[in-house]
C-alpha cells in the first residue's frame, strides 16, 4: 500500500468496490465488518471479483456462439489450478484496485490471497500443465472448454514426521467455493455393467447401475480479461439419494447407500502418477467424467449447429493422456447406438474429432484394464473396442504387418492376463497423437508406438509444452516483472517472445545490479517462510540449489543427494578450500505406495539433520526439504531460485515444466539432455546452462550392452566414499541399516544411472560453483536465460495445437 491512499480520499472506483465488497460480506456471506474473519473478507472479496468475471464470461460465450466458432475440448483427469484470486485479479488487470478497496476495510489483498485453498486437483506437470493450457487458449480468446472431476479431495497434504512422508487429506471445499456454478440442469446419466441386448438393428445397452454426473464450473479468466472460458468438473450424485422405504423401516445406512457408492466416485484424486491404480475404482472415474463430457459436447453440439454430422469440424477433443481414452469408445457408442451412425461412418467422424496426447513413456505408467474388468464395467464399451480392432488390425494385415506387429498394434495385450491396451485405442482413434517436447515424441516413433506409427506415419507430432508467463512470471515474480517492464515495456506479457529484447542488458552492469537485487530479495523471502514454517535459517546470500518435482527414481533426486554428500565429505576433508556456499533445497510429494521415493525423502531429511548440525560445514552448506510442495509453494521456491536440477535420466522425463519456470525466472539449469532440456539448452546457448551426463542413445546402449555400475562406484572414489557413508548409516546412526537396500540398488543393477553418472554431475556442479563465485557472469547468464525462453510460454504451445491439430487458428 501507497502511503497516499491514507491521505487522499480513495478513487471514485476503488470506493465502489469497497462498498461492493462489504455489501457482499453483509448480505451474502450473513456477517458484518466487525464479525467477519479473514475467509469471510476472502470470500467477498472473490464474490465481488467474479462479479466483474461473470458478465464478461457471458459475452464470450455469446460471441463463440454467434460465430459459430469451433470448440475445443481439453479432456484430463487432472487440472492443477492452484489458487485463483491472485490470478483472476491480475488478468483482468484490478490488482491495485482491490488492494486499495480491501485496505479501506483494513484489509490486505496478499494476506488474503494467502489463506485461499489451493485446488490440487492433480499429481504433478500433466495437471500443471492443463492449467497452463486453460490460462492461455482463454489469453488467446479461443472458445474452450476443460472437462475434468471435481474431486472433494485433491492431492493428499504431506506431513514430514521425523523425516518421513505421512499423507494427511486435503479439503480444499472446507469453507466452501466461491468460484463454482453448479449447473444442475446441465446433468447427465452414466450407466454402468448390466448387459446388452439385440433387437432388430438395434443395440441397446441395459446398464445395470446407474448415477447422475452434475456440471460444476468454474471460469478461466484469459490475460487481460478479454475472454473467459469455463473449466467444467463433474460431480457424482446418486439419482434417489434417499430410499425412503429403507430410510423408515430403520436400514439408514442402507437407505443412503446410492448416495454414498455415487459420492466415492468423485471423492479423491488418484495420487499415483507412476502405476496404474489398478483399481474399477480408477476405471470407473475415467468412464464416469468421459462419458459426461461426450454427453455434454454432442448436445452442444446439436443444440448449436443442429447436424451431428459436422462434430469434427465445430468440435475438436483432445484426451490429456489416456486417462480419457475411452471417450473413444463412448463417442461411438452415443453416435452408433444414439443417432444412428453405421460403424464406419462413427469411426470417421471420431478419428476427425480426438487428438491425443502422450505424457510418458515409462511402461509402469502405460495404461492397460484387465479385459474381464473392462467388459463387467462397460459391455457395450467392449463390443465396440472388439469392432475398432477388427478394423484396425485389417488395416494392419492390407498394409503388411507381421505377426509380431500386429501383436503390438492390437488394442488387446494378449501376453498373460488379457488387457486393453488405453494408449493404442487413444491412438487409433485420434488424427494426431502428439508428444510433449522433440526428444520424447522422437522416442514415442521408435519405441511404444513403433508399429502404430508405421502404420500411420502422419499421425504423431510434436508440441513442445509451455507455461503461463502470466502466472509463471508476473504473479509469482513481481519484482522481476517490474524490472523487466521498465527495461523493455510489458508487451511480454503478451507475447513472451518479446523478452528477447532483455537479452543486450545482460551486458548492462547497472541492470545486472538491480537484477541480482531482485533475486536477493525473492532468496530473502523465501529464506523468511523457511524460518517461519521450518524453523531452519538460510543464508540469502548463498547459492540456492533447488530441486522440487515429484519424488521419482527416474527424477533422480538420489544423485543430488548422493552428490550432496559427497560435497560434505569434500568439505569435512578440505576445510581450507573456497567453498561456494550453498542451499540445496528439495520438495515433492512420493505416491504413497511408492516405498523407494519414501525412502528418498527420508534420505534427504536424515542428511539434512545430521548436515545442519555439523559446525564444520554449516556455513558452507545447508540442506532443506520442505513439506508438502503444491502449486503455491512453487510460486514461492521459483523465483528465489539460482540454480534448477533437472537431472533425470536422459531418455526418461517426457518433457518437464518446471525447467521451464526456473529459466523464465533467472534460475541457471543444472541438467541432462532429457525433455525439454535439450530445447531449453538450444535456446539459452551451451554457456547458459550446465550440461552433463549421458544422452538418451548413451543410455540405451549401455543397457543394452550390460552396464556394470559396481565398477563404476569402485572406480570414483568420492561416488563410492558417499555410497558407503550413506549405506554404513553415517545419517541414520538411529537405524543404521535403513538405506542399505537403497544403496545396494545402486551396486546392483542400478536402472537410473545414477553412478554411471556421477562423475560428470559432480564436475558440473564444481563448474557452477566457480561461475557463481564470478557475480557478474552468473547475473548475466541468468538475465540471459529469461530473455531467451520466451518460446516456452504455453501461449506458444496452443497456437501450435490450435494451428495443427485443431484447425481452430
Ligand atoms: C498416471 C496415473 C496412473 C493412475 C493413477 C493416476 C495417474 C496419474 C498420472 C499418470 C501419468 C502421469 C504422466 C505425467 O505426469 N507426465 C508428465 O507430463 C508433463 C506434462 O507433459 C511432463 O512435463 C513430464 O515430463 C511428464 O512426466
Amino acid at each position: 500500500m501507497t502511503s497516499d491512499t491514507a491521505v487522499q480520499p480513495p478513487e471514485p472506483t476503488v470506493q465502489a468496490l469497497a462498498d461492493s465488497i462489504l455489501d457482499t460480506l453483509v448480505h451474502r456471506i450473513g456477517k458484518d465488518a466487525q464479525a467477519a474473519r479473514p475467509h469471510d473478507w476472502l470470500a467477498a472479496t472473490i464474490f465481488t471479483v467474479r462479479n466483474d468475471i461473470v458478465e464478461r464470461w457471458m459475452a464470450s460465450t455469446k460471441a463463440a456462439h454467434a460465430a459459430g466458432a469451433k470448440r475445443v475440448y481439453y479432456l484430463s483427469l487432472e487440472f492443477l489450478i492452484g489458487r485463483l484470486l491472485r490470478d483472476a485479479v491480475t488478468n483482468l488487470q484490478r490488482s491495485d484496485e482491490v488492494t486499495r478497496a480491501l485496505a479501506i476495510h483494513g484489509q490486505t489483498l496478499a494476506e488474503l490471497e494467502e489463506i485461499e485453498p489451493d485446488a490440487a486437483l492433480g499429481n504433478g506437470g500433466l495437471g500443471r500443465l492443463a492449467a497452463c493450457f486453460m490460462e492461455s487458449l482463454a489469453s488467446l480468446d479461443l472458445p474452450a472448454y476443460g472437462y475434468g472431476i471435481r474431486y472433494v479431495n485433491g492431492m493428499f497434504r504431506q506431513r514430514i514426521d521425523d523425516g518421513w512422508q505421512v499423507e494427511m487429506p486435503e479439503n480444499w471445499l472446507a469453507h466452501g467455493n466461491p468460484w463454482e456454478f453448479e449447473r444442475r440442469e446441465s446433468a447427465y446419466f452414466i450407466g454402468f455393467g448390466g448387459e446388452v441386448t439385440i433387437t432388430g438393428n438395434r443395440v441397446h445397452w441395459n446398464p445395470a447401475e446407474a448415477v447422475e454426473a452434475i456440471a460444476v464450473d468454474t471460469p478461466v479468466v484469459g490475460w487481460r480479461g478479454k475472454w473467459v472460458n469455463t473449466l467444467r468438473l463433474w460431480n457424482a450424485r446418486a439419482f434417489d439419494p434417499i430410499k425412503l422405504d429403507k430410510f423408515n423401516a430403520g436400514d439408514f445406512e442402507g437407505a443412503l447407500g446410492d448416495q454414498m457408492r455415487a459420492e466415492t466416485l468423485t471423492r479423491v484424486l488418484y495420487p499415483n502418477d507412476s502405476t496404474p491404480a489398478g483399481q474399477e475404482l480408477r476405471l470407473r472415474q475415467e468412464y464416469f467424467f468421459s462419458s459426461a463430457s461426450i454427453q455434454d459436447i454432442v448436445r452442444r453440439h446439436i443444440q448449436y449447429f443442429g447436424d451431428i454430422q459436422t462434430l469434427p469440424d465445430k468440435a475438436a477433443i483432445q484426451l490429456n493422456d489416456t486417462h480419457p481414452a475411452v471417450s473413444v469408445a463412448e463417442l461411438m457408442r452415443v453416435l452408433i447406438d444414439h443417432h444412428d451412425f453405421a460403424f464406419d461412418a462413427a469411426w470417421e467422424i471420431t478419428k476427425r474429432t480426438f487428438g491425443y496426447t502422450n505424457h510418458t513413456l515409462l511402461p509402469e505408467a502405460l495404461e492397460s484394464w484387465p479385459l474381464s474388468l473392462f467388459e463387467r464395467l462397460l459391455p457395450r464399451h467392449m463390443q465396440i473396442v472388439y469392432q475398432i480392432n477388427a478394423k484396425l488390425l485389417r488395416e494392419a494385415r492390407s498394409a503388411g504387418s507381421n505377426d509380431q506387429s500386429i501383436a503390438a498394434i492390437s488394442l488387446i495385450d494378449e501376453g498373460g492376463e488379457r488387457r486393453v491396451r488405453m494408449a493404442n485405442l487413444a491412438f487409433a482413434g485420434s488424427h494426431s497423437i502428439n508428444g510433449v517436447a522433440a526428444l520424447h515424441t522422437d522416442l514415442m516413433k521408435k519405441t511404444v508406438f513403433a508399429d502404430l506409427h508405421r502404420l500411420y506415419p502422419t499421425r504423431i507430432n510434436n508440441k513442445t509444452n509451455g507455461i503461463t508467463p502470466r502466472r509463471w512470471l508476473q504473479q509469482c515474480n513481481p519484482g522481476l516483472t517490474a524490472l523487466i517492464r521498465e527495461a523493455i515495456g510489458d508487451g511480454f506479457l503478451d507475447d513472451a517472445e518479446r523478452l528477447i529484447d532483455l537479452d543486450p542488458f545482460a551486458e548492462d552492469s547497472g541492470f545486472r545490479e538491480r537484477f541480482a537485487a531482485v533475486k536477493r530479495s525473492n532468496k530473502v523471502m523465501l529464506a523468511n517462510h523457511i524460518f517461519e514454517s521450518m524453523n531452519l535459517r538460510i543464508d540469502p546470500d548463498a547459492m540456492f540449489d533447488v530441486q522440487i518435482k515429484r519424488i521419482h527414481e527416474y527424477k533422480r533426486q538420489l544423485l543430488n543427494i548422493v552428490e550432496t554428500v559427497a560435497l560434505y565429505d569434500q568439505i569435512r576433508s578440505h576445510p581450507e578450500r573456497d567453498w561456494t556456499p550453498r542451499v540445496k533445497l528439495f520438495a515433492g510429494k512420493a505416491a504413497s505406495s511408492y516405498q523407494n521415493a519414501k525412502l528418498v525423502i527420508k534420505l534427504a531429511n536424515d542428511v539434512a539433520r545430521r548436515v545442519n548440525a555439523d559446525p564444520m560445514t554449516r556455513d558452507l552448506l545447508r540442506v532443506a526439504f520442505v513439506p508438502n510442495y503444491n502449486v503455491s509453494l512453487a510460486e514461492r521456491i521459483v523465483p528465489a531460485a539460482d540454480l534448477s536440477e533437472q537431472i533425470s535420466t536422459a531418455g526418461m522425463e517426457a518433457s518437464g515444466t518446471g525447467n521451464m519456470k526456473f529459466a523464465m525466472n533467472g534460475a541457471l539449469t543444472i541438467g541432462t539432455l532429457d525433455g525439454a532440456n535439450i530445447e531449453i539448452k538450444d535456446r539459452v546457448g551451451d554457456d547458459n546452462i550446465f550440461i552433463f551426463g549421458m544422452t538418451a542413445d548413451e543410455v540405451e546402449a549401455k543397457r543394452a550392452n550390460g552396464y556394470d555400475p559396481r565398477s563404476v562406484i569402485e572406480a570414483s572414489p568420492e561416488l563410492r566414499q558417499a555410497v558407503s557413508g550413506i549405506a554404513s548409516g553415517v545419517f541414520s546412526p538411529d537405524d543404521p541399516g535403513r538405506y542399505a537396500g537403497l544403496m545396494g540398488g545402486l551396486y546392483d543393477g542400478d536402472w537410473f544411472m545414477v553412478a554411471a553418472d556421477f562423475d560428470d554431475y559432480a564436475a558440473a556442479q564444481r563448474r557452477v560453483d566457480a561461475r557463481y563465485v564470478d557475480r557478474d557472469a552468473w547475473t548475466a547468464s541468468a538475465i540471459r536465460n529469461v530473455a531467451r525462453v520466451g518460446w516456452f510460454s504455453s501461449d506458444r504451445t496452443i497456437r501450435e495445437y490450435a494451428r495443427d491439430i485443431w484447425t481452430v487458428m
